[in-house]
């Protein structure tokens, strides 16, 4: 007979008015005024001021806010300002209690720290805002699946425990797999590159690893990857596909998360398009000319990217990197073997993807392996697929909870995942 939900409380409206509804939902606020108790009731769609009197009244005797309500009721008209109709209850089930105080005010009103709120997290969800957070990143998901799969990339699946290193040997967790060592993925990218063989145009969105001992707003040991790799494209096409997706990511969310917008405090604007890029040499030059003293070569660290995210907040390209910055799956360029087909993207200060076009010649593959001091012995696997007709390919990974700090407008890559890892956070 189910649980006889007839309505979630947003699809109750002043239009319903005289009929009945059963509803279920949390205790969000409660006023006892002599025999009659007006309580606002929350779901996860909205909320509603229901009237509870005579023996009703008893069964509410003493609970506490987020305690657990099925309510049989009639929709009825209202004189409080803040709802169009309230509902006067009927029949009262108390499902679960809350108690209190509760360890953080899930309301908001005493504003707790991203500790205290990531200890007790399923609480925190009950703030309108940090569950606006993750409804906008399900709108986001959704929104990057549809516009790859429109362009007809397919989803795949790849291990995350893997017997070698896939990013080189820096930042790897090992475990032990029935007596041998195993490493949790770092991202996908080996087995991406070899999917383009038969499948072409693969995406996957999927958690990746890293033992980064990083104390900073953008860094976790476990973070979500939107990976692409395509057959018979080169970084430019992909940078292509990079800007189509973040244009229809926040497009679609601007336009259809208004609710979550509110409840965030932050409009999401629509960037425009198309985005600049600047090679790697007109960076240096930019960094050169504010007294950085950069040569050809050096790496951009995060004191260089604040400098230039100051003179570009938005989205831009870097595009053209020296080829000994990159892994070891970048190929050259044919005008000059020092620069690598690569790009960078990144907002502001903050990168959010890099990719490129790879080698896809086993041959250049395993000397560029030993130029970068790895073990082509260690990547056989992978390198027989590369004599097996393995298409020239593109690709990128984006890093999605960084992404969801550009849309959220939080500096803190906490805000946007539910249960972060970082060297301090291991629980719950
Ligand atoms: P890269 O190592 O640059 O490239 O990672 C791609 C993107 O992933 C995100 N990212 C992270 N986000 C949070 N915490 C971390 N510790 C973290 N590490 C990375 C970033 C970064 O831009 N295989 C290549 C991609 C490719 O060429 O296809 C790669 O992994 O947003």
């Amino acid at each position: 007979m189910g649980f006889g939900r007839t309505h979630d409380i947003g699809e109750v409206s002043s239009e319903m008015i005289g009929l009945k509804v059963v509803l279920g939902g949390w205790i969000e606020d409660l006023r006892k005024l002599g025999k009659m108790t007006f309580l606002t009731m929350r779901d996860s769609t909205g909320i509603t001021q229901v009237i509870v009197k005579g023996e009703q009244n008893d069964k509410i005797e003493g609970l506490n806010r987020q305690s657990v309500l099925r309510i049989k009721g009639t929709v009825q008209e209202t004189k409080a300002k803040d709802f169009d109709f309230e509902v006067g209850a009927e029949e009262i089930e108390v499902l679960a209690k809350a108690i209190h105080p509760l360890p953080i005010d899930p309301l908001g009103r005493l504003e707790s720290n991203i500790d205290n709120r990531l200890n007790s997290r399923a609480l925190d969800m009950r703030n309108q805002k940090t569950a606006s957070i993750f409804k906008l990143r399900h709108h986001v998901l959704s929104s990057i699946r549809k516009t790859l799969i429109e362009k007809k990339f397919i989803e795949i699946n790849t291990p995350k425990i893997i017997g070698s290193a896939s990013e080189g040997g820096a930042n790897l967790f090992s475990l032990d797999y029935f007596g041998k060592t195993a490493y949790l993925a770092q991202s996908p990218q080996l087995y991406k590159e070899q999917m383009t063989i038969g499948l072409e145009r693969v995406f996957e969105i999927a958690s990746f690893y890293r033992a980064e001992k990083s104390h900073t707003g953008r860094h976790l040991s476990e973070f979500t990857s939107v990976d692409i790799e395509a057959a018979f494209m080169d970084y430019t096409d992909v940078m292509g596909v990079l800007e189509s997706l973040i244009m229809e990511v926040f497009k679609f969310t601007s336009t259809n998360c208004k609710d979550e917008q509110k409840s965030i405090g932050n409009e999401i604007k629509v960037p425009s398009s198309p985005f600049e890029q600047l090679t790697y040499g007109k960076v240096l030059d930019e960094l050169n000319a504010a007294d950085q003293k950069l040569e050809f070569g050096d790496d951009l660290l995060d004191s260089h990217l604040r400098i230039v995210g100051e003179k570009h907040p938005g989205f831009y390209f870097i595009t053209d990197w020296p080829l000994k910055l990159k892994p070891f799956y970048i190929r050259e360029k044919d005008d000059d073997a020092s620069l690598s087909r690569s790009f960078d993207l990144q907002y502001g200060y903050l990168e959010l993807s890099s990719g490129g076009t790879r080698l896809h010649d086993s041959k250049l593959l395993k000397s560029r392996l030993k130029e970068q001091g790895l073990d082509p012995s260690q990547f056989v696997d992978h390198l027989r697929a590369f004599d097996w007709g393995m298409p020239p390919h593109a690709g990128w990974g984006l890093g999605l909870d960084r992404l969801m700090t550009t849309l959220v407008g939080v500096d803190n890559i906490r805000e946007v995942v539910l249960y972060p890892r970082d060297p301090d956070r291991l629980t719950p």
